[in-house]
């Protein structure tokens, strides 16, 4: 099965578009967006949360079923000071096997929560993580295998920001005033307006696509902001959506921050990137008094700009720079748009900076020289002949380990990588189809390269899950060891291709 067969099927998906659309839900866009409850967590015995079974009323009168951290639908979010632990005791208050996995967070693969470190029903997991990384937005989530993608659209996850008491901050950094947290993800909802996970064939095989937008687990909702500089972190927790951002009046705002932390100095666009999982802060100026709407057009499936799936595929790497894409309305992006959330202007008093420094107090790392190469090609389809083998396995609604990585499916059981640590290594990275969002644990890497062509790190900054549509390279080593019975793990980071099985495994030793 060739491309242009997957164009004519694609095709036809999306002639019946779970677009996101104005459908006559009773939703309610412009309530207030949810400002999760900050929780600072130290070395004490005083830090829990519970996961719990909850029911959130997305749409009123309508109660969905949902997962959360202490809340009826996401958690927390948990603010972990370098150069502490942060003691947390985890209580499993669901139906069912969890994980917590700390997304971007630099320790050792025992406290890491991947799939190796289920806990049950009633079951409680105290990690006492040592915090040792650059000030960033970082997120936690569950990650069973197999169970990943449903638990997370559920809502088992939560932003972390990791502070540096050592390292003057010099953006707006009031949470809730000039610095707000942005959870977007996409859902879908019945006719009854209950939330749905309802895959079909596509969503198998290319990864969930809800109908609706979600910030914060609020549909489109709207934020008073003062009028000046806003700092605003972005994190796409959407299952598989990539969206390419942007205001719907055009302005300009500024990356300030990436995965793994502040840039060397805020860059200028006026449209950002996002695929599933990666997270970027930008600061955006509202001084001008006037509403409006942050809004996104449809990357689809290809990952792609400029055309959402056509442009991706046709054009293909026409969409590739990663968390950055300046030139994106000059790329004629014809895919449609849709409301993310939209913005009023108060008349608080003003607080906090009122200008941007020239240069941010960034950590990038001299990783030298690697000292070893590795190849990974991520595989839509296992041993059935290609895309068709993907169609075949979600035609039959198998859900099963059709997906993977250098021709094999994860397997809890099979180490696929032993690294040394403290080495540099480059890692190349391919697709033999469609756009794959690429994450690591346990570290953050440097981009080299994406879809064949140089990139300026000093705009993309420290990463740990970075977009793959061709070949890509990245630079990285491991700090923090991982011993064979809790390895880290490497996958794709659309969640049910993960949990289909394009996952694989590491120690570092
Ligand atoms: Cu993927």
């Amino acid at each position: 099965m060739k491309r242009r067969q997957f164009l004519t099927l694609s095709a036809a998906a999306l002639a019946t578009p779970a677009l996101l659309s104005r459908r006559s839900l009773a939703a309610e866009p412009g309530t207030p967006l949810p400002l999760p409850q900050v929780m600072d967590v130290d070395a004490g015995n005083g830090n829990s949360l519970n996961a719990i079974l909850g029911q959130r009323e997305f749409i009123a009168g309508a109660p969905s079923n949902t997962l959360g951290y202490d809340q009826d639908y996401l958690g927390p979010v948990l603010r972990f000071k370098r150069g502490a632990t942060a003691r947390l005791a985890i209580t499993n208050r669901t139906d069912g096997p969890i994980t917590t996995h700390w997304h971007g967070l630099h320790i050792p693969g025992h406290l890491d929560g991947g799939p190796q470190l289920a806990f049950d029903t009633q079951e409680t997991w105290t990690p006492e993580l040592p915090i040792d990384q650059p000030a960033t937005t970082l997120w936690y989530h569950s990650h069973v295998h197999g169970k990943t993608a449903e638990q997370v659209y559920r809502g088992l996850a939560g932003l972390i920001l990791v502070e540096d008491p050592d390292i003057a901050d010099p953006l707006p950094r009031d949470y809730g005033q000039n610095d707000f947290p942005l959870i977007i993800q996409d859902r879908s909802f019945d006719s009854s307006g209950r939330m749905t996970y309802d895959l079909g064939m596509m969503g198998r095989m290319a990864g969930f696509q809800g109908s609706e937008m979600l910030v914060n687990g609020a549909i489109r909702p709207r934020l008073s902001v003062p009028a000046g500089l806003v700092r605003l972190r972005l994190l796409n927790a959407s299952n598989a959506r990539a969206y390419a951002l942007r205001f719907d009046d055009n302005r300009s705002f500024y990356q300030v921050g990436s995965d793994g932390g502040l840039l060397p100095a805020p860059v200028a666009m006026t449209g950002l990137h996002l695929s599933s999982s990666e997270r970027a802060e930008i600061v955006v100026d509202f001084s001008d008094g006037a509403p409006v709407r942050l809004v996104s057009t449809d990357t689809g499936m290809m990952g792609g700009t400029g055309g959402g799936m056509m442009g991706g595929m046709m054009g293909g790497s026409t969409g590739g720079s990663s968390s950055m894409m300046g030139g994106m309305t000059n790329r004629g992006a014809s895919g449609p748009e849709f409301e993310i959330m939209s913005f009023a202007v108060s008349d608080a008093p003003l607080k906090g900076p009122q200008s941007l420094p020239a240069t941010l107090p960034a950590q990038i790392p001299d990783l030298g020289q690697p000292v070893r190469t590795r190849d990974f090609t991520l595989n839509m389809s296992m041993g059935m002949g290609g895309m068709m083998g993907s169609m075949i396995s979600g035609l039959i609604g198998g859900g099963g380990q059709s997906m993977g990585i250098n021709g094999q499916s994860y397997d809890m059981g099979r180490i696929d990588q032993k690294v040394a640590l403290g080495e540099t290594e480059l890692w190349r990275i391919n697709t033999d189809m469609m756009m794959h969002p690429f994450h690591v644990h346990g570290t953050s890497f440097q981009v080299l390269s994406l879809q064949g062509k140089k990139v300026d790190q000093a705009r993309i900054g420290m990463k740990d899950v970075v977009h793959v549509m061709g070949p890509s390279e990245i630079l990285v080593r491991f700090d923090r060891p991982a011993a064979a019975e809790t390895p880290f793990m490497f996958h794709c980071h659309i969640l049910e291709h993960e949990d289909s099985g394009m996952m694989g495994q590491f120690t570092v030793t």
